[in-house]
Order: structure tokens, then C-alpha cells, then sequence
């Protein structure tokens, strides 16, 4: 019970519960999609709740909530037990899809921001009486409780990463109650901020799952190119459970490839695998290969690529060669259905337009996008930037805020280690150059490349002007010492002049590192047309796309480019009547699927730089 809250005794009595049990820690399940699970999407119900009743007591005081981890009262049926009393209160409530943003389900819910709770039943049968079952989490934005038959599992904040809770002790044969409070408020300390340019998707956005195991079982491996190699595998596996000193078998068959090593006490082991000769994975030839890994007790299977990828001067190079990076960004939403994207098919449909311009690189803008885009990138071969929303400004001297970007940057991290696809981890996008800023993003990167310094690590940068020539840009922002490209963002001709200043400008680069442009665009309504300089007009986008591309082919070190952006995207800051209507117009797609001129441009110039470029392998 909170002291601070529950006052006086008449409500004490009236909140008792039967424990206010802490949350159970779980063992990170990382490899959810690599293991056997039973799905829970579905229709959920749910009760939309903006007071947040259900953590309030008698005198509708907020509950804190970390000391009163199973939730105040919930709507007005006599309490006695908040977990009987959720149940009640769902009885009549109607559902929601899940995996699903409550945006686009529920029109009242358009705009909404703030607490929904939400309710699935279930049955389950253990196949072995001493297994263990973990319920999974792919994604809910942006902070969700977790209650299991009115116990607490837990609390997870961060919208775009996935969580999972062992639920062993917990789960019976049958009428089980999963309650979930999900709440997407904006808050400024908060990853990202209260001021974004995108749609506040809230909701359960991504796969709900079960998974058993074993009562010892495989929870996290990792298996890569050992740097500096091109042929030797090197590998950790991590066993959870009580039997964690074991033999671990590693088998690729596809290369007829085998080795053995015993965990520790810790239930940790790491091995090698030296093959003669290994397939590299590239856009060209995305080769991936079945990793088997057993002990006594569990047994897991992956497709995994190996590749190399590093910067030498200014250049990119995969498996040792220089490549040219033809991208688009992408945000994570189906324009066609609307909302947010989360499945296989949606990741299918954008890749798959990311490949009709003849792209092999994708930036996932602005946040962990769901694992299905890695997976797909691996076997369609399109190399991946992945990201965090540490967006524009965020709290740079709150240790908490820099606290809620590490569990997402680790959680992405554990989450695609093994994929191939997956070229760069980048920290930020468009943050200004202060101090503070600084050292809170190379806080960043130092967690990046200790968790893993096999891959790149960038943010998007801001450009500034030369005060004495708005002609003349500079690109000098510190944080550069510590990335590996030198990307940034700059919006001449849309937001920085006209058009015209693209065939004038000149660039001073102070870093002698592969150059990536990780935006550029203009506005174009789909269907509106004009001459190239009516704002708005298709022709203004395809104009500024050619213009810009011949100036970016005069800087020292241009070395890739992921265009701002594959598809329209809803934002709440964009409410331009008739021409944005909530949507950011800066799509090469417009919102009903039809291309606009400019993705023509853009689709030449990959085919040029592919048959010209500098890449044997992309
Ligand atoms: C940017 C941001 C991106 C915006 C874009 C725009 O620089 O990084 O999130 O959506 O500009 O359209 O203004």
C-alpha cells in the first residue's frame, strides 16, 4: 500500500487486496520468432479509460502504481479485489484488433492519447508438466501493465520494442485472464518527447504470443562473422533454467558444419565455427543459412546471413567492398489499410516497393519497427539502418530519459543481433548541438558498440549555414567524432530557400567519413499537379528530387542516401486544409499506393548507380 495515497482507514479497508504481489522477473525471452508459439492475436476487448480510473482509489487519488503494482479500482463495480473487479468491468466491452493501433479501429479513438485497458481470455495446455510458458510482447505504445488472473507481471515503457513475462507459476488449463493497461500519453521526459512528426499510434501494435519452453531452455543467442574473418563463425548462447552447465551442439547443415562447447555456471558458452569457404549474404545474393542449436534439454533453429560491413576513408564497405547505399526511409505504417504497420504482409508490401526503386538499403524511421522488416530485409537482401526515437529535443540531463533510450536501444539490439540485413544501429535523428546533447548520445554509442561492434553506428545530423554565405554549408557537428557515417538531414529547396540554391550550394565537410544523406524531399499532394515551382505539386517533388541529386554527386564522399520518404505519412502537425489533411505529403507514394513523379527520378538514378556505382556487391 502507498502511504503517500491511501490516507485515512476508511479507505484503507475499502483497498485492500489480497497482495500486492512485485512484479515477476523474467528472463528476457529475445527469440520469441525463432521458437514454437501459440498466437493470442485477436480480438481483445477493451474500455477506453482517460482519468485512468482504474489506478484510482475511493477518494480518486492516483495510485502509485509502482508500489501498488495490481491497480487501484476499477469503474464503479463494488470493488473488493482488483482482479476480480477488472474482470467484471469487461463483461459488456466491446473488442479491439490485436495486434492493431486503436486509431484506426475506433473513430472515436482517432486522436486519442491516454489509457485503454484491454482484456483476453485463454485456455492453455503445457505439452510437459515441467515446462515453462512465457507470455511475449512485440510492441505497445508507449507504456503497458501487464497483469496475469489479477496478478502483476510487470511494466514495460517504450513503444517499439518487444517484452516478454514468464507466466509459469501464474497460467491454469483454462480461463485465463490477461489484462493490459496500455497508456500513450506524450510526456517531455519521455523517448521520444511530446513534439514528433508522426502519428501517436497507441495500443497493443504488435504480435501477442505464448511461448513454451523447456524448464532449462535457450534464451538468447548469437551467432556472426567473427571480425576481422571471412570464414569463421563465432557464437554466445545463454541457457536459462536450473540445468546450466551443458554440452551445446551448433550445427549449419547447409555448410555441413558442426561444433560443441559447454555452458558455465552462468549457463553461458561461446563458440567457433571455421567454415572452408562461407556464402556472404549481400543484396545481390541474400544467402541465408540454417543455425541449429541444441542441449540436453531445448533445441532452436534460425536462418542466419554473415557478412561484413565497415568504413574505410569514405567509404561503406560489405564483405570488403565499397557499395553505394540506394535507400529510402520508410515509417512504419500501411498507407493502404491505414495505421500502423506491424505484419508480414505489411512488411512485404513496403520492402517491396523499397525494391521497385531498385533500393538495397532501407532507413526504419523513426523508432524499432517490427522484427517482421528485418526478417524480410534478410532474405529479400536489402541491407537496414535501424533506430531509436531519441527525436529532435528530448530531456538531455534527465538520467532517467537517457535510462528509457538504453532499454530500446538494448532491447533492438538483442532483438536483430542475428540479422544480416541489419547494417546500423543509429542513436538520433535532427538532435541540436549542445553540450548536453553530446554526451547523452555518445552514452549511446558507447552501448551500441559494447553490445555489439560488429555493426555502424550513425544518427541523423543537422546541416548549418555559413552566416556569411547562406550558399555555403557546413557540416561540423562534433558528435560526428564518435559515428561511423557522417549522415544528415538538409531540406534545401522545401524548407532552406528554392530549388534553385540546390545547383549553387557548396559543402564544407569537416570529417573524413562516408558521407549519408539521411533526408531530403519536398511536399507533393498525389495527383496535384503544377509547374515545378508550385509548392505542393508533383512537378515541385520531382524537380527538387533531379536538382538535388545532381548536387549531392558533387560532394567528396557521398556515399548513400535514404530519401525523405517512401510513402505519406499521418501527422498531427501537418494540417494544411486540402493539401496535408494530417498527412506529411513527402511520400514518393502517395496514400492510396499511386507513385508520384519523383519516384521515377529517384528510381533511374539507383539504376544508374548500380550499373555505374562503386558495388560488386549491393
Ligand atoms: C525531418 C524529420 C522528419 C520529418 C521531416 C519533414 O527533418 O527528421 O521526421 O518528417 O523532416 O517532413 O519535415
Amino acid at each position: 500500500m502507498n502511504p503517500k495515497t491511501i490516507e485515512s482507514p476508511a479507505v484503507l479497508d475499502r483497498t485492500k487486496r489480497k497482495s500486492c504481489s512485485r512484479p515477476i522477473e523474467s528472463p528476457t525471452l529475445a527469440k520469441a520468432f525463432a521458437r514454437k508459439r501459440v498466437s493470442l492475436n485477436g480480438q481483445w476487448q477493451y474500455i477506453v479509460d482517460p482519468y485512468d480510473t482504474g489506478y484510482r482509489d475511493y477518494h480518486q487519488q492516483l495510485y502509485d502504481t509502482a508500489t501498488n503494482p495490481s491497480g487501484g479500482y476499477f469503474l464503479d463495480r463494488s470493488p473488493r479485489d482488483s482482479s476480480e473487479l477488472i474482470e467484471y468491468s469487461f463483461d459488456d466491452s466491446p473488442t479491439l484488433n490485436v495486434p492493431g493501433d486503436w486509431n484506426s479501429q475506433d473513430e472515436k479513438l482517432f486522436y486519442y492519447e491516454g489509457t485503454v485497458w484491454y482484456r483476453r481470455k485463454f485456455n492453455f495446455k503445457k505439452s510437459a508438466a515441467q515446462n515453462r510458458l512465457f507470455v511475449y510482447f512485440g510492441a505497445a505504445n508507449y507504456e503497458s501493465d501487464v497483469y496475469l488472473n489479477g496478478k502483476k507481471l510487470g511494466k514495460h515503457v517504450g513503444g517499439f520494442t518487444p517484452f516478454s513475462y514468464e507466466i509459469t507459476a501464474l497460467v491454469r488449463a483454462t480461463n485465463n485472464s490477461l489484462v493490459m493497461r496500455v497508456n500513450n500519453q506524450r510526456t517531455l521526459g519521455a523517448v521520444p518527447t511530446v513534439n514528433t512528426d508522426w502519428w501517436n499510434y497507441g495500443g497493443i501494435t504488435r504480435d501477442v504470443l505464448l511461448i513454451e519452453t523447456p524448464a532449462t531452455f535457450i534464451a538468447g543467442f548469437r551467432v556472426q562473422l567473427k571480425p576481422g574473418s571471412t570464414n569463421i563463425i563465432e557464437g554466445r548462447v545463454q541457457l536459462d533454467g536450473a540445468q546450466k552447465e551443458q554440452t551445446i551442439r551448433v550445427a549449419i547443415s547447409d555448410l555441413k558444419l558442426s561444433a560443441e562447447a559447454r555452458t558455465d555456471t552462468n549457463g553461458l558458452a561461446h563458440f567457433e565455427l571455421a567454415a572452408k569457404e562461407l556464402p556472404l549474404w549481400s543484396p545481390l545474393h541474400p544467402s541465408l543459412n540454417t543455425v541449429t542449436i541444441a542441449c540436453d534439454t531445448d533445441q532452436i533453429s534460425d536462418r542466419i546471413g554473415f557478412r561484413t560491413i565497415e568504413t574505410r576513408g569514405t567509404n561503406v564497405l560489405l564483405n570488403g567492398e565499397p557499395v553505394f547505399l540506394r535507400g529510402i526511409s520508410i515509417h512504419e505504417e500501411n498507407p493502404l489499410r491505414g495505421g500502423r504497420a506491424w505484419s508480414a504482409e505489411d512488411a512485404r508490401l513496403l520492402l517491396g516497393w523499397a525494391k521497385d526503386l531498385n533500393c538495397n538499403f532501407v532507413r526504419l524511421a523513426h523508432y524499432p519497427h517490427s522484427e517482421n522488416m528485418a526478417r524480410l530485409a534478410d532474405e529479400m537482401g536489402i541491407m537496414v539502418w535501424e533506430e531509436i526515437p531519441v527525436y529532435w529535443t528530448i530531456q538531455w540531463t534527465n538520467a532517467e530519459t537517457l535510462q528509457l533510450a538504453q532499454s530500446q536501444l538494448e532491447e533492438l539490439i538483442t532483438r536483430d543481433q542475428n540479422r544480416a540485413s541489419v547494417v546500423v544501429w543509429s542513436v538520433a535523428n535532427e538532435t541540436p548541438v549542445s553540450a548536453e546533447r553530446t554526451s547523452f548520445l555518445k552514452a549511446l554509442v558507447d552501448s551500441a558498440r559494447s553490445a555489439d561492434g560488429t555493426r555502424l553506428i550513425s544518427a541523423a545530423m543537422e546541416v548549418r549555414s555559413d552566416p556569411d554565405n547562406p550558399d555555403h554549408k557546413i557540416v561540423d557537428d562534433p558528435f560526428s567524432e564518435f559515428t561511423d557515417l557522417l549522415s544528415f538531414n538538409q531540406y534545401i529547396g522545401w524548407y532552406d530557400g528554392t530549388p534553385d540554391k540546390l545547383d549553387r550550394v557548396t559543402w564544407t565537410i569537416k570529417y573524413a567519413k562516408p558521407v549519408f544523406i539521411s533526408e531530403f524531399g519536398a511536399d507533393a499532394k498525389q495527383g496535384l499537379h503544377g509547374d515545378s515551382r508550385t509548392r505542393f505539386s508533383e512537378e515541385y517533388q520531382e524537380d527538387l528530387y533531379r536538382r538535388t541529386l545532381l548536387m549531392l554527386q558533387r560532394i567528396p564522399g557521398f556515399t548513400g542516401l535514404t530519401p525523405w520518404i517512401l510513402c505519406d505519412f499521418r501527422s498531427p502537425r501537418r494540417p494544411l486544409p486540402k493539401i496535408q489533411d494530417g498527412w506529411n505529403r513527402k511520400g514518393l507514394i502517395g496514400q492510396n499506393g499511386a507513385r508520384k513523379k519523383a519516384f521515377a527520378v529517384l528510381k533511374k538514378f539507383y539504376d544508374k548507380m548500380e550499373t555505374s556505382g562503386r558495388s560488386q556487391t549491393g
